[in-house]
């Protein structure tokens, strides 16, 4: 791809917009960064741009700005059917995301992990488990770092493995990762989506690059992953937690079994003891882990002492501390109905669970059953919390706490001995907080407050 004076406008100057810009410019382009934001808000991250020789435009996006270009390169978190971008497609201009362009300079394998859920906990342990292996890894995308950023240190023989939101693969054109797993689809995004359908179909770009050399990895227990089979040239390898399938990875007895193929060897990979994770989610997290990591070559012993050997990501049903018999789980992640579900279906019973934040046009009557069978208490939190209270209605107890402070002080107190306290919110955290990690931080942090408080 030849940018060296090509006009290329960068809408979106977060991580991935820094990163494009700066990459793109170091290429040889005329690059233009775009913002909503304010000058004031982005004060911190201008100069550095201007000292490369980036344009900066901030406070909107002014359709002329759109209009003198040869590429556009969007953010993820831009929605893609904006004013100035649909001017820009009927123009004919390019536009890509941040991932596709950076795939298109990244050296070496890619493994790419997508799913409304488990997909930080999966590319961390894939991330490890190569890495243990002597595989040369670099690990990046919705995870946190630009895959741009990996782009410097590959080389043809890197694995990347890259975490891909629907967001990302909304914007891909020639993106074809060498293993590509799709963990689950459950409602998620639909305030940028509109339809599950839509949702579904960003999804199945992952693999719409895919040739007969590459692999596909699905969940042989979810309807619309199964559906995803049909979509691709790829050789498809299934994993479940369930029930012996013809070809790839499940749970028989309390073993994990890879079958390379169908009527090969089954070759048992660990036993489900060893896992040190919580939730069967996390075992079909394990399972996928356990297929594309055979898939690329690592031997089954390496990888069961790989994943006896990994740590539950942060924010992630993180297990934070226990004050006065009562256990405080950190699920910040959990900004689906579908996570809460998981993480409630992790506890037997006893749990304060917080609710709330940014409501995503979510259905929070799914968690009725789980509520009735697990929860005390409900405490509503964010701008969601009335919609929650009316959906839950005479399911459970809820007590309106408005703010996670006031939400873990009042948990806190109604909490006895052997109860839990879990923030698996539902919602993203945009109402409140800058992100999911900063609301999983506050919330650590008030739980240290109350070791030494008397509540
Ligand atoms: N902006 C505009 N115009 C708009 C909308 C936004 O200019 O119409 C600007 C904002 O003012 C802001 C910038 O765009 O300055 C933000 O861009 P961004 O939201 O794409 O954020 P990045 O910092 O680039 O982070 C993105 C991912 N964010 C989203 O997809 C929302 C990060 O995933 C990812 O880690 C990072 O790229 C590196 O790849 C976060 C996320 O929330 C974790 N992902 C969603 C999720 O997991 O549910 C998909």
């Amino acid at each position: 791809m030849e940018l060296k004076n090509k006009r290329v406008l960068v809408v979106g100057l977060g991580k991935s917009g820094k990163s494009a810009a700066l990459f793109l410019r170091a290429l040889g382009a005329q690059v233009t960064v775009s913002d909503s934001r304010s000058a004031e808000a982005l004060a911190g991250e201008i100069p550095a741009l201007l000292d490369a020789g980036v344009m900066v435009e901030t406070g909107g996006h002014g359709l002329l700005t759109f209009r003198r270009q040869d590429l556009i390169v969007v953010s993820p978190g831009v929605p893609f059917d904006t004013p100035e971008l649909k001017q820009v497609r009927a123009f004919g201009l390019p536009i890509i995301g941040e991932l596709e362009l950076a795939s298109r300079f990244l050296q070496g394998q890619i493994v790419a992990i997508t799913g409304s859920n488990g997909k930080t906990t999966t590319t961390s342990l894939l991330g490890k488990i190569f890495a243990d292996a002597r595989v040369s890894t670099l690990v990046g995308g919705n995870i946190g770092t630009p895959v741009i950023d990996l782009i410097a240190q590959s080389t043809p023989q890197t694995t990347s493995v890259l975490e891909v939101s629907s967001f990302q693969l909304e914007t891909v054109v020639e993106f074809r990762p060498h293993i590509a797993v799709v963990l689950n689809i459950t409602q998620d995004h639909l305030d940028r989506h509109g339809t599950f359908e839509n949702y579904t179909a960003m999804k199945a770009r992952i693999t719409a690059q895919q040739t007969a050399e590459d692999f596909f990895v699905l969940n042989a227990e979810d309807k619309p992953t199964q559906m995803l089979a049909a979509q691709t040239k790829a050789q498809v390898f299934w994993f479940s937690g369930r029930r012996p399938i013809k070809q790839g990875a499940f749970v028989h007895g309390e073993s994990i079994i890879f079958l390379p193929r169908e009527g090969a060897k089954p070759e048992p990979v660990m036993p489900l003891a060893e896992i040190p994770l919580k939730g069967a989610h996390n075992v079909e997290n394990v399972l996928a882990a356990v297929c594309a990591a055979r898939l690329g070559g690592v031997s089954a012993e390496s990888i069961r002492a790989s994943v006896a050997g990994f740590k539950a990501v942060e924010h992630r049903l993180e297990f934070v501390a226990t004050v006065r018999g009562v256990a405080f789980y950190n699920d910040s992640k959990a900004t689906n109905v579908d996570a809460t579900k998981k993480a409630l279906e992790a506890f037997p019973g006893g749990v304060h669970l917080i609710l709330g934040g940014k409501d995503k046009n979510s259905d929070y009557t799914e968690l009725a059953d789980l509520l009735r069978a697990r929860v005390k208490t409900v405490y509503t939190i964010g701008s969601a919390a009335e919609k929650i209270e009316r959906h839950l209605a005479g399911v459970v107890k809820i007590v309106s706490a408005g703010t996670l402070d006031a939400a873990v002080r009042q948990a806190a107190q109604s909490a006895v001995p052997g109860d839990v306290v879990l923030l698996a919110p539902a919602c993203s955290s945009f109402d409140q907080f800058t992100s999911y990690e900063h609301r999983g931080r506050v919330f650590k942090e008030l739980v240290k407050g109350l070791v030494g408080a008397s509540v």
